[in-house]
C-alpha cells in the first residue's frame, strides 16, 4: 500500500474527483497541504490578496459552469472566518465550494493556541458538513463524503479543517482505486408528473417560475423543451434568469419587488396557476405572499424535501432533482401533445407578449451626469449574447437585471441571496479561471468595487482578462434609497474632494488610479455618446494587454430605481417608455 502524507493523500482525492484549480492564500498552519500541492503539480493555484475573496473566487468559478466544484484554501484563524461570508453566499444560493483550512496541532486545540479558532463549529450552520479531521486516516473518507455531500440532493458548501500534525501525518491510502462516491438525487415519479400535469391543464393562465436549482441540474434545455411542448409562458428567478433566453416568445419576464420587469410582475399577477420548478419563493421575488398567492394554484418542485411547504403550503408537491423531473414533464407532455390532448393556450400567451412589448421602462437618456438606465441600454448594444454578467448587490445589480439580457444559462453570476458587497471582483475573476474563453463582464456599484478591489491584482498577475463596469454615483445608492423611507440621507454618501483628483469633482475615489496601480487598465466616463466607445476601447485594451479592464462610468449623484413592497405596487420614479426610442434595446419594442 502506497504510504504518504494525509496532506498528499487529499490532493490526491481532489484530483480523482476531478479538481484543476483552487483558491486560496498559504500560512503557517496549512502549509503542509501547500507541499503536498505543490509536489502534485496539477492542480493551478490563484493566489487571492484577501482570504474571503478566495471563497468567492471558489464561487464564481463553481457557477460558471455545471460539475465545477471550486475550492478554497486558507490558513488557521482569521482565514476561516474570513471565508464564512463565501460559505455563506454558496450555501444560500445552493452552490457547492469546498473550503479547506489549518489548525493548530490536535493536542493544542482546548489550549487557546494561536489561531485556533473553532472554525467547523462556526461554519456549521453555512454548509452541508463542517468538520475537523482529528485522526489522519479518516482524511480520505472524509474528502470523499465531502464531494459525495456537495453534489448531492440541494448543492451545498463544505468546510474540511485539518490541525498541522493530521496533515503532517503518514497513513495508507491508494489513490489508483479511489473511487468517488455515488451522487444521490431524489427523482420524481411519473405518477407525480401525470398528477401536477392535470393540474395545468385545468389551469386558463398557467405559468412556470423557473429557479436556479434548474441551471444547478444543467437543465434548461428540457425546461424550454417543456414550456415549448405546453405552450406556457416561463418567469424566470433571479437565480434561474438565463435557463431560457430573455428572446424566447415564451420569457414571460422575472417578478419580484425589484430584480424584475413591469410585464413579469403584471402576467404573475394576471396567472391563476404556478408551476414552481427548483425555486425557493424567495421573499424578494414574491413580496407579500397574500398578493402573490391570491386566486392561484401552485404546484413546487424542490429537490430538498423540507422545502416544499417552508414558505407557504403549495396545492401540490415533488421532491425532484429538476433534470429528472424535467425529463419526465417533457415525456408525459409530448404523449398528451401526440394524443392531442394539452389545452389551446395562444390566446393567453399572447397576452403575455403583449405586455413584454408594451410594458417597458425607459432607458434612453441624454442627460450628464449619466443617468443609470443609459449605461444598461449601451451594454446591451455593446456585449452579445455569449457575455457572462457578474455582479451582486446594489441600485446598480437591481438595474441590471431590469435593463440587461441573458440568453443562456450560467450567462447571469449572481449572488442572488446573500448578496454581500465586494464579492463582483472576485467571482468574475473565478468566473474567468472557469472558463477562459468567456466575455465576461462584471458589474458593480462604487461601494461594492471598493469592498475588493485589491483582486484586480490577480486578475494582472494571472492573466484572467475581463471587463468591471463601475457605476459610480458616490452613493450607497441602495441604502440611500432606502432611507427614503427614514426620511434620511445618512451615512451613506461616498463622495468628498479627493486632494489628489480635483477633476472628479467631489466624487472621491479615483478608481482608474487604483485599477492602474493594481496592474490594471480602466478608462472613466462622463457623458452619455462616450459609453460606447469606452466599451470598445476596453475589449481592445484587455485583448491586448490580458488584465482586467475597468471601465467606470459617473452617474448622477440620486436616480431611484422601481421597486416596491409588493408585487402590485412597485413604485416608478423615472417616466415610462412611450415609444420605441425610449428603449431602444428592449426585447420586444414599442410602436
Ligand atoms: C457586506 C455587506 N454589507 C452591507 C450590505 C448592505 N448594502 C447593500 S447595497 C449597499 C450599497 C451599495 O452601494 P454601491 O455598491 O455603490 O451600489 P449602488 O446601490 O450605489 O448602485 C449596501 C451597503 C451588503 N449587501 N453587504
Ligand atoms: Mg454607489
Amino acid at each position: 500500500m502506497p504510504r504518504m502524507t494525509a496532506a498528499d493523500a487529499a490532493v490526491a482525492i481532489l484530483d480523482r474527483e476531478g479538481i484543476t484549480h483552487a483558491f486560496g492564500l498559504p500560512g503557517a498552519a496549512i502549509n503542509p497541504f501547500y507541499a503536498a500541492l505543490r509536489s502534485h503539480g496539477g492542480i493551478t493555484h490563484v493566489l487571492a490578496r484577501h482570504v474571503e475573496a478566495a471563497s468567492h473566487m471558489a464561487e464564481g468559478y463553481t457557477r460558471v459552469r455545471a460539475g465545477n466544484i471550486g475550492v478554497c484554501i486558507g490558513t488557521s484563524g482569521p482565514a476561516g472566518t474570513d471565508m464564512i461570508t463565501g460559505l455563506y453566499s454558496a450555501s444560500a444560493d445552493s452552490i457547492p465550494i469546498l473550503c479547506i483550512t489549518g489548525q493548530a496541532p490536535v493536542a493544542r486545540l482546548h489550549k487557546e493556541d494561536f489561531q485556533a479558532v473553532d472554525i467547523a463549529a462556526v461554519a456549521a450552520p453555512l454548509t452541508k458538513m463542517a468538520t475537523t479531521v482529528l485522526e489522519p486516516a479518516q482524511v480520505p473518507g472524509v474528502f470523499a463524503q465531502a464531494f459525495h455531500l456537495m453534489r448531492s440532493g440541494r448543492p451545498g458548501p463544505v468546510l474540511i479543517d485539518m490541525p498541522f500534525d493530521v496533515q503532517l501525518a503518514e497513513i495508507d491510502f491508494d489513490p489508483g482505486t479511489y473511487e468517488p462516491l455515488p451522487v444521490y438525487k431524489p427523482a420524481a415519479t411519473r405518477a407525480q408528473i401525470d398528477k401536477a400535469l392535470a393540474m395545468l391543464d385545468r389551469a386558463e393562465r398557467p405559468v412556470i417560475v423557473a429557479g436556479g436549482g434548474i441551471i444547478n441540474a444543467d437543465a434548461a434545455d428540457l425546461l424550454v423543451a417543456f414550456a415549448e411542448l405546453v405552450n406556457v409562458p416561463v418567469i424566470p428567478t433571479l437565480m434561474g434568469w438565463g435557463c431560457l433566453p430573455d428572446n424566447h416568445p415564451l420569457m414571460a419576464g422575472m417578478a419580484g419587488l425589484q430584480t424584475a420587469h413591469r410585464y413579469g410582475n403584471a402576467t404573475l399577477l394576471e396567472s391563476d396557476f404556478v408551476l414552481g420548478i427548483g425555486n425557493r419563493w424567495a421573499n424578494r421575488h414574491t413580496g407579500g405572499l397574500e398578493t402573490y398567492r391570491k386566486g392561484r394554484t401552485f404546484v413546487h418542485v424542490d429537490i430538498q424535501p423540507t422545502q416544499i411547504g417552508r414558505v407557504f403550503p403549495p396545492d401540490y408537491g415533488i421532491v425532484s432533482d429538476a433534470r429528472a423531473a424535467l425529463g419526465l414533464f417533457v415525456q408525459a407532455a409530448g404523449e398528451r401533445s401526440r394524443a392531442g390532448r394539452l389545452p389551446d393556450r395562444d390566446i393567453w400567451v399572447k397576452e403575455c407578449q403583449e405586455r413584454k412589448r408594451t410594458m417597458l421602462r425607459r432607458t434612453h437618456f441624454d442627460d450628464v451626469p449619466i443617468k443609470p438606465q443609459r449605461v444598461y441600454e449601451e451594454m446591451n448594444r455593446a456585449f452579445g449574447p455569449e457575455t457572462r454578467y457578474v455582479s451582486t448587490i446594489g441600485l446598480s445589480q437591481i438595474a441590471a437585471a431590469q435593463f440587461l439580457h441573458t440568453y443562456r444559462p450560467r450567462h447571469w453570476i449572481n449572488a442572488g441571496q446573500a448578496g454581500p458587497l465586494g464579492w463582483t471582483v472576485p467571482a468574475a475573476i473565478g468566473v474567468c479561471a472557469g472558463d477562459p474563453d468567456a466575455t465576461v463582464v462584471a458589474l458593480s456599484g462604487d461601494y461594492d468595487f471598493q469592498f475588493m478591489i485589491e483582486e484586480l491584482a490577480v486578475g494582472a498577475q494571472f492573466g484572467l482578462p475581463y471587463i468591471h463596469v463601475v457605476v459610480n454615483n458616490a452613493y450607497l445608492g441602495l441604502i440611500r434609497q432606502s432611507q427614503r423611507g427614514f426620511d434620511m440621507d445618512y451615512c451613506v454618501q461616498l463622495s468628498f474632494d479627493n486632494v489628489n483628483a480635483p477633476e472628479l469633482g467631489g466624487y472621491g475615489v479615483d478608481h482608474v488610479k487604483v485599477a492602474e496601480g493594481l496592474g490594471c487598465k480602466a478608462i472613466r466616463v462622463f457623458k452619455p455618446a462616450d459609453i460606447a466607445p469606452a466599451f470598445e476601447r476596453a475589449k481592445e485594451l484587455m485583448a491586448e494587454f490580458r488584465v482586467p479592464v475597468v471601465v467606470e462610468v459617473i452617474l448622477e449623484r440620486v436616480t431611484n430605481i422601481s421597486m416596491g413592497t409588493e408585487l402590485d405596487n412597485v413604485v416608478e420614479f423615472e417616466e415610462l417608455a412611450a415609444r420605441k426610442e425610449d428603449a431602444p434595446t428592449a426585447i420586444a419594442l414599442l410602436d
